[in-house]
């Protein structure tokens, strides 16, 4: 099935308005960790992370994924209560000092709760909402949310990746997900669906998704992609994760030219330059 433009998801609703989805979103990556893949550490300072926020913002980010558990492969889980210390003087400071979008980028609905009161508008959840208490604070909050698709845990998601059909799985989990969120009273045009390329993934299985993302683009909710300096890239000959900006711009033009509504990178305005030339020959301008 291919994504009749009809279909294509206009806007992406989250709790203080909305992002327009008639050319291509930048979502910047900020991880306020110790340990996330490419940048652990970098961050790791409120000052350093707000300083970094607000550079995003000035690249042309569309908005900010701010997180602070890395969900790498082997990561280990971070409790509630450190995850909320790191990002909430960081959430706090961007929210007054910028009008940029904010989500956050958790699984866990204790985090996302205090995010929210602290200014967050759209919920990044790479579990999918696993925990049941996230569906309920999202509807009551009427943030936008990002439901993810990931096989297994961070820790062990790497070891076996399996699947029958990675594309038809993938499509009928967030599917499902996203009727659920829309049963419990989301609107459909807060919901946002992604792939979660490099969870749970074989290389053969990212470069499957990626191929064959109008599967998800068809749905008609916003798509969002992450491929910035993945290990998948690697794989291919892109180079060690430092090093990994071309091939994750290949990777994002292909996705958006396979439908994806919005790209969250670490390389922002790089991505953002390489995709107004991709929305101009898309006719997106
Ligand atoms: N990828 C990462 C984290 N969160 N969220 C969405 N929606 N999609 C993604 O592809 C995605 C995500 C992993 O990247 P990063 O944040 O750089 O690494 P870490 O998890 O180690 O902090």
């Amino acid at each position: 099935m291919g994504p009749g433009m009809a279909d294509r998801a206009k806007v992406w609703r989250h709790k203080a308005g909305e992002l327009l989805l008639d050319r291509t979103r930048v979502m910047g990556v900020l991880n306020v960790t110790p340990d996330s893949f490419s940048d652990g550490g970098r961050y790791f300072r409120p000052e350093d992370a707000i300083r970094r926020g607000l550079e995003l913002a000035e690249q042309g980010a569309d908005l900010i994924d701010l997180g602070g558990e890395s969900t790498r492969p082997k990561a280990e889980p971070v409790p509630a209560e450190e995850e909320w210390r790191r990002v909430a003087p960081v959430l706090e400071a961007l929210a007054r000092t910028s009008d940029i979008p904010v989500s956050i980028d958790t699984r866990k609905p204790e985090v996302a709760a205090k995010a929210i009161e602290a200014g967050a508008v759209i919920v990044n959840d790479v579990s999918g909402l696993r925990d049941a208490r996230m569906l309920p604070l999202l509807v009551q909050s009427h943030v936008g949310v990002v439901i993810m698709h990931m096989q297994g845990e961070p820790a062990t998601m790497q070891d076996h990746p399996r699947y029958a059909d990675v594309v038809r799985e993938v499509r009928t989990f967030l599917e499902a997900r996203a009727r659920e969120a829309i049963g419990a009273g989301m609107p459909p045009e807060a919901v946002a669906l992604d792939p979660g390329i490099g969870f749970g993934k074989s290389l053969e299985d990212n470069l499957d998704l990626l191929r064959h993302l109008d599967f998800l683009a068809g749905l008609g909710h916003a798509v969002v992609v992450g491929v910035s300096r993945k290990s998948f890239l690697g794989k291919l000959g892109a180079g060690e994760a430092g090093e990994r900006l071309a091939g994750g711009i290949a990777a994002a033009t292909m996705a958006v030219a396979r439908g994806a509504h919005v790209i969250r990178s670490h390389d922002v305005l790089d991505t953002v330059r390489a995709m107004r030339v991709v929305d101009a020959i898309l006719e997106r301008r």
